[in-house]
């Protein structure tokens, strides 16, 4: 029986592989990846790696692992992290970073999930016995929580030098680096080399459905692949989902502009209905994030009305929804959103 079809705004991640990216799967090149002889990943790593600029680079199964593998490659226990109190691994990676690397995670609040370097030099910890040692800042970019914001380069580069002077390493949570990428124009590397390690993800836009790749040099990268090992993430014939990400690298990102396109239509006319508060800034990329004002209605109710109008959509609040756009969901769909939500808020 086929799939009943809902317009699903609940993330990106939700995105199935199309039939010329099961041609691709189909297809695979396959061998021991653990061994290092599976040959599709090998081409998955270095295209990632070059495309970022890096010298190496390391498949793993998801965004999550790809964080905790580049966190607990460039720290010791102990130490401390800074980084955005709206950031993924601050909130929805279980705790991982201190559950597996011992860390000590340093939130600061920044303007959109975008930290300054003013913000970052001032929580940098003092040497000092009493004190855990700060030793990594991570930035978050394209930042989901804030809704799909971007980081501009030049907060970048100021952190980036502010990060060196004190003789911290960067890494960047890169899970929508795409986004960031083809929403302003500047290329991947440019972005990538600012850190020392870099996490993507295959399976959000682009469509792939598993994977993650974490790039930085060959130091890095050794270490990365022990403590892939280490928490589980070494997988053998994996060159069957690899060839997934190739044809999502190879197809889907340029696309990723009609994601965004959508994700500006469907704003720009919730922002036009009473019971609905958008801080249009923060629609930037293939999000939309917003607040329900009406003080009779809630995300709850409103997740309920949709659904019952076959589309699905998650909560991330009592009054705080994110709606986001992907590759199952074209322009005709928006359309049908924009209708249903004016239908249901008039209610
Ligand atoms: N984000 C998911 C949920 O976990 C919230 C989503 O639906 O957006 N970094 C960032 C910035 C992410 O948004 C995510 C996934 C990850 C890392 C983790 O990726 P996975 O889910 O592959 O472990």
């Amino acid at each position: 029986m086929p799939q009943k079809r809902y317009i699903d705004l609940r993330s990106d991640t939700v995105t199935r592989p199309s039939p010329g990216m099961r041609k691709a799967i189909f297809e695979a090149e396959v061998g021991d990846d653990v061994l290092g002889d599976d040959p599709t990943v090998k081409r998955l790593e270095i295209m990632v790696a070059t495309l970022l600029g890096k010298e190496e680079a390391v498949y793993v199964p998801s965004g999550t692992m790809g964080n905790q593998v580049a966190l607990k490659s460039l720290t010791s226990p102990g130490e401390e992290v800074i980084l955005d109190v709206g950031s993924h691994i601050y909130n929805n990676e279980a705790g991982a970073a201190s559950a597996l690397s011992g860390l000590q995670l340093h939130p600061i609040k920044g303007e959109r999930g975008i930290l300054s370097s003013v913000q970052i030099l001032q929580e940098i910890r003092p040497l000092n016995i009493h004190h855990p040692q700060t030793a990594l800042v991570v930035l978050e970019n394209t930042h989901n929580s804030a809704g799909g914001t971007i980081y501009p380069l030049e907060v970048i580069q100021d952190v980036h030098k502010v990060a060196k002077e004190h003789n911290l390493k960067m890494h960047l949570d890169g899970a929508r680096l795409w986004n960031a990428s083809v929403a302003t124009g500047i290329p991947l590397k440019e972005y990538a080399k600012y850190f020392d390690s870099v996490s993507v993800c295959l399976s959000k836009g682009l469509g792939a459905p598993i994977g993650s790749v974490v790039s930085g040099n060959p130091e890095f990268i050794k270490r990365a692949r022990r403590n892939r090992k280490m928490f589980g993430g070494g997988m053998r014939q994996v060159g069957i989902i690899a060839a997934a990400g190739i044809y999502a690298v190879e197809n889907n990102i340029e696309r990723l502009a009609d994601d965004h396109k959508n994700a500006k239509i469907l704003a720009e006319a919730l922002a036009k209905l009473e019971g609905i508060n958008i801080d249009m800034e923060t629609v930037q990329t293939n999000m939309v994030i917003f607040e329900i004002k009406d003080e009779k209605k809630d995300a709850f109710w409103l997740v309920e009305k949709l659904k019952e109008n076959d589309i699905l959509t998650l909560a991330s609040g009592k009054k705080k929804m994110r709606l986001v756009t992907h590759l199952d969901v074209n322009e005709e769909d928006i359309q049908k959103t924009i209708e249903v939500f004016e239908r249901v808020f008039k209610q």
